[in-house]
């Protein structure tokens, strides 16, 4: 799909621009003290996953508009995600979605994931769609369901999750569950909780014990009056409850307005209990949106919040998994990935560049104006360079979007494919 040499070659086209940017940036940043070489292997040891269901165009319930050259199958994902770790040098892994990337041939799926230097990090399973001759229904809900028949079901399908994790050397099963209700009355919810906490406990007692559960969280959608694990305390009491190895999943989306997400990131981090992150962006709900792109500030702010407990020794929080969690209704979803990529590094090396020692005086100090202001100048130091870098360090692309249209990969993937629609949303 596209060789080494061609990114080789809009690097040279690029390198001048590039070199002016980074100089700039190395004068400006030793001149805080700050080694632009250690941020810059920061970077490169960052990977974000990229969910197999966003390699397609998403839609909503109003329409989907296809982009065309849509992969059709788990072996063309892989090959798509092949081609953005390609060109960034940053997303090594991909997130599965059980049943939509169940394996046909595991030794074949590790094969090619294998020649695209890609690895599968997380497999999600899927308990908020009836699948075809499905004994029964998750309509009125999975693990929390009344019944124990339906239950036991979606308890079935998660332990299958796991079978097909252990295939292609995932340690991570992540459960979002669509469980609620629509209207007051309709749900016993302490006991919809009781039942939901044993069901994960028996999920949790099938897996190996070097895995993790990620737990995600969302206060409403599809349900729209109560969901069962509706925000950040109940995945944490789930979590506490079944056992060391499961962790809260915080999908940026998946909170109400206005909601201070990285005093949560900072809380979870606290309690050793933060899994990892769905990221994506928002205005208003669950949107999906490409992640940075709506509200970069707060983004900064929750990765400052991230930095600050990865470099304490004190907190004793396990390793993050960094995944992304998007759809795509107008952009081309490989350049909407790339460019959620970006933002994610991007606004992670502005949070290295904290004077933390300086920022904690301030705030030992109440010196409000002061710790607010060391904040927003990092926030505004431009550090596009240092991940372009990083890219162009490990083999990538001084600017992956431009050498993905550069190169005219999506005509080409339509001409292969051509306008096939992707599973996924
Ligand atoms: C639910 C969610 C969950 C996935 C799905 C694709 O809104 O964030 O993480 O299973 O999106
Ligand atoms: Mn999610």
């Amino acid at each position: 799909m596209l060789s080494n040499d061609i990114i080789q070659q809009y690097n040279e086209k690029l390198q001048a621009e590039h070199q002016f940017k980074l100089t700039y940036l190395t004068e400006l940043l030793d001149r805080k003290g700050i080694d632009i070489q250690t941020i810059i292997d920061k970077i490169k040891a960052f990977q974000v996953a990229i969910p197999s269901w966003a390699l397609g165009t998403g839609g909503t319930r109003f329409g989907r508009f296809p982009n065309g050259g849509e992969p059709r199958n788990l072996e063309e994902k892989i090959e798509d995600v092949g081609l953005i770790h390609q060109l960034n040098r940053s997303s090594n892994s991909i997130s599965l979605h059980i049943p939509w990337d169940i394996p046909s041939d595991a030794n074949a799926i590790k094969q090619l994931l294998k020649a695209h230097d890609l690895t599968i990090d997380s497999v999600n399973s899927n308990t908020f769609q009836d699948q075809k001759d499905q004994p029964f229904s998750y309509k009125f809900g999975s693990l929390s369901h009344t019944k124990s028949e339906v239950r036991d079901l979606a308890i079935q399908h998660n332990i299958q999750c796991v079978e097909y994790g252990k295939m292609l050397d995932s340690k991570v099963l992540t459960i979002w569950l669509a469980d609620g209700s629509n209207f007051p009355g309709q749900s016993h919810m302490r006991s919809a909780y009781q039942r939901t906490s044993d069901s994960i406990a028996s999920i949790y007692k099938s897996m190996p014990d070097d895995w993790t559960m990620l737990i995600e969280y969302k206060p409403y959608e599809p349900h729209f009056y109560s969901m069962v694990i509706p925000d950040w305390g109940t995945s944490y009491s789930l979590c506490q409850t079944v056992g060391k190895n499961a962790q809260v999943l915080v999908d940026l989306g998946h909170h109400l307005p206005n909601t201070n997400i990285e005093q949560i990131v900072g809380r979870l981090m606290h309690f050793g209990r933060l899994g990892g992150f769905h990221f994506n962006g928002s205005m208003y709900g669950d949107d999906d949106l490409t992640t940075g792109s709506i509200k970069p500030y707060q983004f900064f702010l929750i990765f400052n919040e991230l930095v600050d407990g990865m470099q304490d020794p004190s907190v004793k929080n396990p390793p993050l998994a960094w995944m992304i969690d998007a759809s795509h209704n107008t952009k081309d979803p490989i350049e909407d990935l790339l460019q959620s990529v970006n933002a994610i590094l991007t606004t992670y090396a502005k949070a290295l560049l904290v004077d933390r020692e300086e920022l904690t005086d301030a705030q030992e100090n109440n010196d409000v104006l002061r710790a607010e202001e060391l904040l927003r100048d990092t926030f505004m130091t431009d550090v596009r360079a240092l991940v372009a870098e990083a890219s162009r360090q490990a083999g990538g692309a001084i600017d992956p979007i431009a050498t993905f249209r550069g190169a005219k990969i999506r005509s080409g993937l339509v001409d292969k494919r051509g306008f096939s629609v992707a599973t996924g949303l």
